[in-house]
């Protein structure tokens, strides 16, 4: 008998996952390959079983906590662990890594990075055969980055998200929903955007190991080990990986969804397929509990005896299901990809955070005019500045005096941000983006300008990537080219503050003497009021509103 670590064992690209199932308990005894724990990511979610038969008698893990590769997750006591152990030198637990989940990869997608035609593939999603196309996730048309999911099958023990081996136009989406499909099946056409090295004329293909006619595989999903890990570990005869047996019908996005809205996913009812749980539902779900409509089992546990009516929320009624062709023709338009992200993630914010919004107003008689000024003298520079590059400047010099609004909430503390990248909300044809200017304190207006420029035609080309809208501290919505008096945006979490701006107008205001037109910028800040309270967002507001007024005040 020795001890055993069993460490989670080579889980390809992903560098961390959370715990969401335990599946033994310490007394336990469990057998070869017997799943310990339940993870996930965002695109799979997989069973990590043990690599030793035998009893554990510790867990080293709790639920939510995030692996990785070689962390420990139990301790094993077996009888067959010589087997597997280095000739170590006891006492000390051997330390053998569980099973390595599903198998080879699929091959490198070597002409990923070309132009022109791009077959899409199925990779190597293990033993698995016969999937379900359940979900697709994209459209023809629509502009996809590499390793974006592009649609999400599902087998009885498994369901996972495929993903797109390059960035580019869907051209041709060959599965729909109901369709099965197995390793190497043509299921997609890119046309590629990156710069190739070859203009190809046919699809470009990639050599692959026989007998699969793999063009270009997609990555092999999460859960795929790369092949130098796959010689150094022994994969069992059952391939785990990502069985999820025992968990609701939702895909991983959704799980994870569900996750981030403290929603218990097995009390939500599916309306997908098969009873499958969607993005919506989840949704739904949450409204109806924030209306008082519904209770989760916990609330219902914690609540006292019912006395008629569920004592919390509104009792709404359900949303109405009406069939609108009674009235009149109507058409189906599927909402583009970042609606449908977006809209979940403005969804939960407004849901979760107690917002408030003070409207105050700028007078920007000097500063539009100083602009305007400095846009001619330097028309042959190529770059506008415009006047949100000034608001980004005014942003960071107000969130400085009131570091609150530069913080985020983490259970019962704040994150002070000592960086402040400022994002800014940018309309695009497909939806709302936020590309984030990092270090504005380090840059002077013009160079804010050009990045914003810059920035705003990668929204709009749809290829802004993840590093070019994350990290933010604060947020500037600007209808300000469109129109508008106020408005009420929504906090974009984990920030915990946004500035609405809308057209400023010439305005009649009091000079003490005479009523003289004046420039006046309408603002809306919205605040987080767990984080801050109205008086700070009242100052934040007049301070903001004076560094316009006069911008000098910005290096005071
Ligand atoms: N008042 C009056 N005019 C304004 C103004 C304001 N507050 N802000 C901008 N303008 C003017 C500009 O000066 C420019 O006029 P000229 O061409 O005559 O110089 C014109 O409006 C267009 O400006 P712009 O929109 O191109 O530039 P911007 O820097 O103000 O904004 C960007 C850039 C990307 C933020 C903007 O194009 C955009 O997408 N705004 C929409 C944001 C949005 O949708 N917010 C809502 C989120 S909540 O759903």
């Amino acid at each position: 008998m020795a001890l055993v670590n069993i460490q989670v064992p080579d889980i390809g690209d992903f560098d961390e996952v959370g715990v969401i199932e335990l599946l033994v308990k310490v007394g336990d005894t469990v057998k070869a390959e017997q799943s310990l724990i339940t993870v996930e990511s965002d695109k799979a979610s997989m069973e990590i079983p043990s690599s030793h038969a035998g009893v554990v008698k510790e867990l080293k893990i709790a639920l939510g906590d995030k692996v990785k590769q070689g962390s420990v997750i139990a301790v094993v006591e077996s009888a067959d662990a010589g087997a597997a152990a280095a000739p170590a030198a006891a006492p000390a637990p051997v330390v053998a890594a569980a099973p390595a989940p599903m198998g080879a990869p699929a091959p490198a997608p070597a002409a990923a990075a070309a132009a022109g035609p791009i077959e899409v593939h199925v990779p190597n999603i293990g033993d698995f055969k016969d999937v379900a196309v359940i979900e697709l996730l994209v459209k023809v048309g629509d502009s996809v980055q590499a390793e974006q999911s592009l649609f999400t099958v599902e087998s009885d023990k498994a369901s996972m998200e495929i993903p797109s081996p390059a960035a580019g136009v869907l051209k041709e989406l060959k599965v729909k929903i109901g369709d099965t499909v197995n390793i190497g099946d043509l299921v997609a056409v890119l046309e590629g955007t990156a710069t190739a090295a070859a203009p190809a004329a046919a699809p470009v293909a990639a050599a692959a190991p026989a007998p699969a006619p793999v063009a270009v595989a997609a990555p092999a999903v999460a859960a795929t080990a790369p092949a130098t890990a796959a010689a150094a570990v022994a994969v069992p005869a059952h391939q785990p990986g990502t069985p999820t047996a025992g968990l609701p019908h939702a895909s991983p996005s959704v799980r994870k969804f569900a996750r981030e809205l403290g929603v218990p996913i097995d009390e939500v009812k599916g309306t997908g397929p098969k009873g499958r749980i969607t993005q919506d539902d989840v949704a739904a779900f949450t409204k109806h509990v924030m209306a008082g409509s519904v209770q989760t089992k916990a609330q219902a546990a914690k609540a006292p005896a019912a006395t008629g009516g569920s004592g919390i929320g509104l009792d709404l009624l359900p949303w109405p299901k009406v069939d609108f062709t009674k009235f009149g023709p109507v058409e189906r338009k599927d909402l583009s990809r970042i609606k449908k992200i977006s809209g979940a993630n403005l969804h939960r914010n407004w849901v979760v955070i107690p917002h408030v919004t003070n409207h105050d107003d700028a007078d920007i008689t000097e500063l539009e005019a100083f602009r305007v000024q400095f846009n001619k003298e330097n028309e042959k520079s190529g770059v506008k500045v415009t006047m949100l590059a000034f608001m980004i400047k005014a942003a960071v010099a107000a969130l400085k005096k009131f570091p609150e609004f530069n913080s985020s909430l983490d259970g019962d503390q704040l994150v002070m941000k000592n960086y402040f990248h400022i994002g800014f909300a940018a309309d695009t044809p497909n939806g709302l983006v936020v590309p984030v200017i990092r270090d504005a304190d380090q840059k002077g207006i013009v160079q804010i300008s050009q990045e914003m420029g810059e920035l705003a035609k990668k929204a709009r080309d749809g290829k802004l990537g993840p590093a070019d809208m994350t990290g933010g501290c604060f947020s500037i919505s600007s209808l300000g080219g469109i129109g508008g008096r106020y408005f009420t945006p929504i906090i974009n979490a984990p920030e915990v503050a946004i500035m609405g701006v809308c057209k400023s107008s010439l305005e009649p205001q009091w000079d003490g003497q005479q009523f003289a037109p004046r420039l006046m910028l309408p603002l809306s800040l919205s605040w987080d009021h767990r984080v801050i309270d109205g008086a700070s967002a009242a100052r934040f507001n007049v301070y903001f509103a004076s560094l316009l007024a006069d911008f000098r005040r910005i290096v005071m």
